[in-house]
């Protein structure tokens, strides 16, 4: 296959950008969607020739290729019946819940998995097309599992790198997979698979051992024609100097201190931030929440509880019944505690500026983090970045990936409802020089492990100048 002439490739489900509609012309318009993935890659896109291989995210035809703030975009298209079986169905109606240890079923389809295989394929050829001979190709997450395996089949030259952003389960619930083998040796293709924590690549030599034609020592797994392939941790981070910026710009600042006011400047502002989905967590934290209000540990009009719930994958069907429980429960929370002119949970099913997040993470005395499985969780890193008055405490699942690193949080195991609502009292009542000592701790590791050095460690990794990845 002829090469392309670009030495570094990301391929993502998703574009740094936004189709936002149509030109008079015909030609698709854009507008940049920043994410903590393209703040870490632009400079690396920006010093070698880069380019983007990735959905524009919205159904019909995509383009031609076109370069916007260095970085050469590729779209890739996908019909309507592609967003609904590979995107919709195969992606987030099965593999996001099995990965996320199954707190709904995952529904297993053929024609979801056929539209899987396809759309895998189109990105792989897309990236093919892109790459220079000997190029560096690092492939994004669960949405593409089996490009590394495809990529590699047309262009054995090409170093493959892929990142698994959520979980790895445990082989037990991974094996309920039809297509368990497929997915593995997909993934195989590729010369370096970094996963959040070493609990999740554990699970994936596992798996390699029980399906794939292969063998591991310690994170090396040699496959079938002596190829080896590593596998290890690299936990994702923010752009923490970026958002510590922010935070202390005095607008952001301001806005902070207003917000309290209009909450009616209570004892305690408690925070949730999380795309609404039901691996966050949010239905404990909310039966938390009011059973601290009923049993009166929590004073009325003394607590409030903010909770930003950005619209999620609305047209799946497990998000719209987690939507109507949690808004029914809001009403409930509200209508039994609250009075004319307060309520204790303030709803907001809202996408917010990065700015207004700000202020309301600085806003925030205790940030709850209860996911029931989550990767890494990046909000729990945006708040400790933002606290560059070292104050607030951080109330943190341990079934995020962010607790391997954030030890000096407030632990949380969020199924246990009573040790959740001790530990938010805990917070809540935490004595100043306890909440500053802990909160130094934590930006120390925010500071230090920012999402430039992840991306540095895993690209230095895959180039072969790192020791053997962090395999547990
Ligand atoms: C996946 C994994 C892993 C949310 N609402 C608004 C808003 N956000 C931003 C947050 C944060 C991001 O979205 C969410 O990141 P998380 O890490 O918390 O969660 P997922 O979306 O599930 O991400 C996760 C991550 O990938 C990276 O590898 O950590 O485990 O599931 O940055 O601030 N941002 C704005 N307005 C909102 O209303 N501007």
């Amino acid at each position: 296959m002829p090469s392309g002439q670009y030495d570094f490739v990301v391929v993502a489900n998703r574009l740094p950008v936004d189709r936002v509609g149509t030109a008079e012309d015909g030609s698709p318009q854009y507008e940049t969607s920043p994410g903590g993935l393209v703040t870490a890659l632009a400079p690396v896109m920006t010093a070698h020739r880069g380019a983007w291989v990735g959905w524009p995210g919205a159904p019909g035809e995509a383009g031609e290729p076109f370069d916007s703030e260095g970085m050469h975009l590729v779209p890739v298209e996908l019909s309507h019946e592609d967003v609904e079986d590979y995107y919709e169905g195969m992606s987030n109606g099965t593999l996001w819940p099995l990965f996320h240890d199954v707190i709904v079923a995952p529904e297993y389809h053929r024609s979801w998995w056929d539209a899987y295989e396809r759309v895998n394929q189109r990105f792989a050829d897309a990236a093919a097309a892109q790459a220079a001979q000997g190029a560096t190709v690092w492939v994004q997450d669960y949405q593409l599992l089996l490009v590394p395996a495809r990529l590699r089949a047309l262009r054995p030259d090409l170093k493959i790198g892929f990142f698994n952003h959520i979980p790895f389960p445990g082989y037990e619930i991974f094996s309920q997979l039809p297509w368990r083998s497929q997915v593995v040796e997909g993934v195989l293709g590729a010369d370096l698979v970094g996963f959040q924590r070493r609990g999740d690549a554990a699970n994936f030599l596992r798996a390699c051992r029980r399906l794939g034609d292969a063998s591991t020592k310690g994170g090396t797994i040699s496959v079938a024609g002596g190829r080896t392939v590593r596998a290890g941790a690299f936990p994702i981070s923010i752009d923490s100097r970026g958002f510590e910026e922010l935070a202390s710009a005095p607008e952001v600042m301001a806005r902070a201190e207003q917000i309290r006011k209009e909450l009616g400047d209570p004892d305690t502002v408690l925070l949730g931030v999380d795309r609404l989905d039901y691996t966050k967590g949010i239905r404990h934290r909310l039966t938390c929440f009011s059973e601290l209000l009923a049993d009166g540990r929590l004073g009325t009009e003394s607590a409030v509880l903010v909770q930003v719930a950005s619209p999620s994958r609305e047209r799946v069907r497990a998000y719209s019944d987690l939507r109507d429980e949690v808004e029914l429960t809001v009403g409930r929370i509200n209508g039994d505690h609250g009075t004319v002119g307060f309520q204790p949970v303030h709803y907001l099913h809202q996408s917010f500026p990065r700015e207004e997040m700000a202020a309301l993470y600085l806003a925030a005395d205790v940030m709850l983090v209860t996911a029931l499985r989550d990767g890494m969780n990046l909000v729990a890193k945006e708040y400790v970045a933002a606290r560059h008055d070292s104050d607030g405490v951080l109330v943190l699942s341990e079934f995020a990936g962010a607790a391997d690193e954030l030890t000096q949080a407030v632990l949380i195991n969020p199924h246990d409802i009573a040790g959740t609502k001790a530990a938010v009292l805990r917070a809540v009542q935490m004595p100043r020089d306890e909440r500053r000592r802990r909160m130094r701790a934590l930006r120390r590791r925010v500071v230090e492990h920012d999402v430039e050095r992840w991306a540095a460690g895993f690209l230095d990794a895959l180039a072969g100048h790192a020791d053997q990845p962090d395999a547990g």
